[in-house]
């Protein structure tokens, strides 16, 4: 079944320049890209996206992250393309991620880990909505 869901390349992935080589992965996985623009979030933005998270302790923390400089909102569609690219991004520690995933390949830290990726149906629908209306 085709679904849609959203990716981020973070802030820290755009700074070490690697949007390319996340975009060509992108392709090469057959996910394809049907939207797709590059925005600084501003702090309150970055809070209402994170909302679920709002409880946590590290949720000023990556906040201020998501806000720090531009990051590149892509909307995805495949095959079980929610499935797909959260396999492809790895586990949200880089240093638990398997080997070629892209958070292991370019994240740095839990916090600073490359890319976002939707985690449900739900989810998508509403970060989806947040950067493409
Ligand atoms: P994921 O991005 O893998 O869906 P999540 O939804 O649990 O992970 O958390 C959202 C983001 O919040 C995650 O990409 C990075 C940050 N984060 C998660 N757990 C954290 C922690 N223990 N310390 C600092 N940042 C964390
Ligand atoms: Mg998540």
């Amino acid at each position: 079944m085709k679904e849609r869901t959203l990716a981020i390349i973070k802030p820290d992935a755009v700074r070490k320049r690697v949007i390319g080589k996340i975009i060509q992965r992108i392709e090469d996985e057959g996910l394809e890209i049907l939207e797709m623009k590059m925005v600084h979030l501003t702090k309150e933005e970055a809070r209402q996206f994170y909302y679920i998270h709002k409880e946590k302790a590290f949720y000023d923390s990556l906040t201020d992250f998501m806000s720090s400089g531009r990051v590149v909102a892509l909307l995805l569609e495949g095959e079980k393309a929610i499935s797909h690219w959260r396999e492809v991004m790895g586990s949200t520690d880089p240093a638990e991620a398997k080997p070629g995933t892209i958070r292991r390949l370019y994240g740095f830290s839990v916090e600073r880990n490359a890319v976002h990726g939707s985690d449900s149906p739900e989810t998508a629908e509403y970060e989806i909505k947040f950067f493409f209306g």
